[in-house]
């Protein structure tokens, strides 16, 4: 349905691992890979997954206002978030919880955001450089690239330390690469030779909105248009997601400048709990892409090496016990006080700010009760 010529794949969807000419040069990579860090993109993605439904189950319980799942997209995910550095900057669009967790962001405050109690606020300095979620379809692709060429301005780049050369890997998908800021970023990354990986995740669908709408051609073909090397990947397969990406970043760091990677996946679920994809796409469709499901591919990859029938059961503990974690957490989050929404308009107080949130207080006051 949608895998090219071109798609790079080193997993098949039957688990078995296998390289062609044009995978041959990803090898090494894979190679290098010991048992504990393999097990892990399992561990990462069954458990970003278990969390994933149950924040799903929250919010149809009357408990988040939205939630966006990303079940059908972790091995796009682990793998790429896996390949970056601690000195780089992730830029997310909004459905990369596997690489939030990846960094180290606690997966609640994604809930708290959508429970409507931030403004969608953490601090990336404490979350790997994991930046903020961007709801403003593409804009971050935008902000990754003036932040790529702020690396290249500060002499972060092509030193040859692999402990301090850093790049930017900045996440979007299908419907985003028809926004202008995508391409202005493209121009942009292309002047500046910026040290950049554009992880695009087509997962076919921008809402309601087929790729093959958006584009007569593969999307990885338009960057190469504006001068950056790109590539198209199976984005169900985690081992060529790490591999492509780690490779693209160590040219970026090295300062070759920016490159794209188009990871096909697919959306299993519904766009955001909003949303009702029976309305607009088939049941052929949902199981063609259940049968290269990301997840299941691997732990066949696994088991076939050997991983034991604990390791699995321990994950699935470790996911259940997270999802508990998230509900009980989530049942237990008070929404803060109202004048809050004030205070970070600004970055020192102002006097309109003050006047709102006064008067925010005296028509609260007005009912009577408590504020
Ligand atoms: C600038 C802008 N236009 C429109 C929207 C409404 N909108 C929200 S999600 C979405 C589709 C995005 O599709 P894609 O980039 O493929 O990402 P996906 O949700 O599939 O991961 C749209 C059009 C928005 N949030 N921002
Ligand atoms: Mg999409």
């Amino acid at each position: 349905m949608s895998y090219t010529a071109e798609t790079l794949q080193l997993l098949a969807p039957d688990g078995t691992l296998g390289y062609t000419e044009a995978t041959e040069p990803y090898r090494a990579r894979i190679d290098a890979l010991d048992d504990g860090t393999l097990s892990e993109f399992y561990r990462q993605m069954a458990v970003t997954r278990r969390f994933d439904i149950e924040a799903g189950n929250l919010q149809r319980q009357g408990q988040l206002a939205l939630w966006i799942p990303s079940l059908g997209q972790e091995a796009a995910q682990v793998g790429s978030g896996f390949a970056a550095r601690a000195q780089d900057h992730i830029f997310p669009a909004y459905r990369e919880h596997a690489v939030g967790r990846l960094r180290g962001l606690d997966l609640t405050r994604i809930i708290a955001m959508l429970r409507g109690l931030t403004h969608g606020g953490w601090n990336p300095a404490e979350t790997g450089n994991f930046h903020l979620y961007t709801l403003v379809i593409g804009s971050q692709a935008l902000h990754a690239t003036g932040y790529a060429m702020g690396l290249r301005f500060d002499g972060l780049v092509g030193t040859g330390d692999p402990e301090r050369d850093a790049a930017v890997l900045v996440y979007f998908g299908d419907g985003a690469t028809s926004q202008g800021d995508v391409n202005e970023a493209y121009v942009f990354a292309q002047s500046y030779e910026t040290p950049q990986v554009f992880f695009l995740q087509n997962n076919h669908w921008a809402i309601s909105v087929p790729v093959s709408v958006q584009s007569k051609t593969p999307l990885f073909h338009r960057p190469r248009g504006f001068g950056i090397p790109s590539v198209q990947i199976d984005g169900n397969d985690v081992l060529i997601s790490y591999a492509a990406t780690a490779e693209s970043l160590d040219a970026a760091r090295s300062g070759q400048g920016p490159r794209f990677i188009e990871a096909l996946t697919y959306r299993m679920g519904a766009h955001t709990t909003s949303d009702d994809p029976t309305k607009y796409r088939t049941d052929d469709e949902v199981a063609y892409w259940k049968a290269r499901d990301p997840i299941a591919r691997y732990e066949t990859f696994l088991r076939v090496r050997g991983a034991s029938e604990e390791f699995f059961a321990e994950v699935a503990t470790e996911g259940n016990d997270l999802a508990a974690d998230a509900r009980r957490q989530t049942l237990a989050m008070e929404p803060p006080p109202a004048e809050s929404m004030f205070r970070h308009v600004y970055g020192a107080e102002h006097p309109l700010m003050t006047e709102q949130a006064e008067w925010l207080a005296r028509y609260e006051a007005s009912f009577g009760g408590e504020a």
